[in-house]
Formats: C-alpha cells, sequence, structure tokens
C-alpha cells in the first residue's frame, strides 16, 4: 500500500476516501480537514480565543492538539466529575498535555458548583446518569467560558458521535433533539457562547489514528458509567453498515446537515430567559441546573461505589476501539 501523496509505504488506508497515508500525510489530512471546517463553518477566527474542552480521551486531545499546532488561540477546559480512578487520569492526561504544550488549562470541579460529584449525584437524583453528567457539562462550559472572556467553546465530537446520536434521536423522532443538532450552535442569547465541534467530519478510527501518530497520550478506558449506553449499540450497527458500505456513516450525517436539518430547525422557536438563581439560560424561572443542585442538597445520599473497570477486552468493549485502530496503524 502506498501513501497517495508522498508515494512513500502507508500505514493507514481510508477506505471511505479510497486512499492511503503515510504517517506524516495522514497528519497534515486530518489537519488540513479540521481546519478546513471551521473555516467553511465559520466556527471562529484565528484572534478569538476558543476554550476547548477536554476530557483527557483521544479526541478532545487531538483537537486541541490540532488547534494549537494550527496556531489558533486555545485554552483547555477540563471539567473534573469526581469519578474515581477515571477521573484522576483523564485530568493527569489533561494537565500533562497542557505542560507539555506550555497551554493553558482551566480546571472545574462539579462537585464545586453542584455541591457533588457525578457518583452523588447519581445517588441523590436518581436520574440517569449521562443526563445529569451532560447538563453539568454543557453548564460549566458555557459558564466557565462567559466568565473567562471566551466567546466559543470547542469540543471533540467526531463523527461517529454525531451519526450515533443522530441515529438516536431518529429512532425516537425527537423532533427538538434533531433540531438542536448541529456542528455549530450559534449563541442566540447574551449569555450563550458558541458551541462548535471542528472534528464532526472525521471519524473515531480517523481521530484515534491522529492520536495514536502524534503520540497523545490519551485515557484509553472510558467513563465507567458510559458502559452498555444506548449510543454505543449505535456505533456497533453504524460501524457495521460502514464496513459493508463505506461512506455510509458520512453520507447519513452529512446528508441530514443539508437536506433535513432545516425542516426540523424551522419548527423549533424556543424563548430563552436568564435563570432567576444564576443568570445563565433557561426556558423556566429556574435553569435545569440550578434545580439539579438543589435536588442534590435536598436527598443528599451517601454514594453507591464507582462502578470498577472489568477490564474488557478492547473487541468487547462496543466501539472500535482506540487500540484496535492503534494496533492496525504499522508504526512508521
Ligand atoms: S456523560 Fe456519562 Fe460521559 Fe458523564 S457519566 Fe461518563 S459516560 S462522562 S461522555
Ligand atoms: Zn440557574
Amino acid at each position: 500500500m502506498k501513501c497517495k501523496k508522498c508515494g512513500g509505504k502507508a500505514v493507514l488506508e481510508l477506505r471511505r476516501h479510497n486512499a492511503a497515508f503515510c504517517a506524516d500525510d495522514f497528519r497534515a489530512f486530518f489537519r488540513h480537514h479540521a481546519v478546513e471546517t471551521v473555516r467553511r463553518w465559520r466556527m471562529f477566527t484565528r484572534d478569538e480565543p476558543v476554550l476547548v474542552a477536554v476530557s483527557g480521551g483521544k479526541d478532545s486531545l487531538a483537537l486541541w492538539d490540532v488547534l494549537i499546532a494550527e496556531g489558533y488561540r486555545t485554552a483547555g477546559l477540563y471539567i473534573d466529575l469526581g469519578i474515581g480512578a477515571y477521573s484522576r487520569e483523564s485530568k493527569a492526561k489533561c494537565e500533562a498535555f497542557a505542560a507539555e504544550h506550555a497551554a493553558p488549562l482551566h480546571l472545574v470541579a462539579v462537585a464545586e458548583l453542584v455541591g457533588a460529584a457525578i457518583p452523588e449525584v447519581r445517588a441523590a437524583t436518581r436520574r440517569p446518569t449521562c443526563s445529569a453528567c451532560g447538563l453539568s457539562k454543557r453548564y460549566i462550559m458555557n459558564r466557565t467560558a462567559l466568565e473567562r472572556g471566551f466567546s466559543v467553546v470547542a469540543t471533540g465530537h467526531n463523527l461517529d458521535d454525531e451519526a450515533a446520536t443522530l441515529l438516536g434521536s431518529t429512532l425516537r423522532w425527537d423532533a427538538s433533539a434533531l433540531a438542536r443538532q448541529t456542528p455549530v450552535l450559534e449563541a442566540t442569547h447574551p449569555k450563550l457562547v458558541r458551541r462548535v465541534k471542528p472534528l464532526f467530519r472525521l471519524s473515531e478510527r480517523e481521530t484515534a489514528a491522529y492520536a495514536f501518530l502524534s503520540g497523545i497520550d490519551y485515557i484509553v478506558e472510558e467513563c465507567p458509567y458510559a458502559r452498555g449506553a444506548t449510543s454505543i449499540t449505535h456505533k456497533e450497527i453504524l460501524n457495521r453498515l460502514e464496513d459493508a458500505s463505506p461512506g455510509s456513516k458520512a453520507s447519513f450525517f452529512l446528508n441530514y446537515l443539508d437536506r433535513a436539518r432545516g425542516l426540523f430547525q424551522a419548527r423549533e422557536v424556543v424563548e430563552l430567559r436568564a435563570c432567576v438563581r444564576c443568570g445563565q439560560t433557561t426556558t423556566g424561572e429556574v435553569c435545569a441546573f440550578c434545580k439539579l443542585g438543589d435536588q442534590v442538597r435536598r436527598t443528599a445520599r451517601p454514594s453507591e461505589p464507582v462502578p470498577a473497570d472489568r477490564g474488557d477486552a478492547p473487541e468487547l468493549r462496543g466501539l472500535i476501539s482506540d487500540l484496535q485502530a492503534a494496533a492496525e496503524i504499522h508504526a512508521p
């Protein structure tokens, strides 16, 4: 297999692009794709300070790496969820990455703002862990960006994440979720910042390959609460489609953006106002995040132990695991 660019030995084949690349040319291809997405979708300019939400995983650290290499003005934001060893390790990865690149990193703990870490929130509210966690992350990203002078937050969502979310929303015909799914969520209120996903056209396998070939040290373990999530099943189904017909994942999501998204957005008119308690946006009087904090304080119970990592073999984890992607790359 030869590199499409230089004719040297290829280390990675991209079937949907009908191409293969050597390590250097693949990294250049990946960076070009991300930067073109930022430019074409008007996500941010080179003068605008961007807060990059990093979890310690491959996607968000690959995104930060690309933006630093391409000369954007970035700072990282690590949200400490307080999920035992998983959070300790992922935080250490982000701190090490920031130190290595001499880049600023903002740290905010969920426990500081909600009054408890995610395992305690889970015990206190009995609502799905990922729903409370997702709500907290979105709130903290927006509020931190506003308070610290960033007009835009970038997240590391890749094509597989977006296609799986779209499949989930479509299976439920959740019109509001469909209307909200976009790579650029504009700031439609003075208390909102723009939220963007520069890697949305790059697959999980491509992101894993970029992180591996760039020598990025990221956390391979997934969050213990991710286990059994329906989004993993949706990713598996999409991977089977992709195997049978390369390009299906991209076609599913990108054609949604082109052809169907507008139909859902046109129907979705939401009036936002400031939460009477914290000033962040809400459709009611008090925002969902403040209500979550109330609930935690009212019903605080001792937390259940964080599920231990069962050490599943990578192929059992459901996703095209990072290790599989890394293993198929013949190190240069
Ligand atoms: S939402 Fe759920 Fe994630 Fe929060 S509890 Fe873990 S899996 S980290 S992307
Ligand atoms: Zn509030």
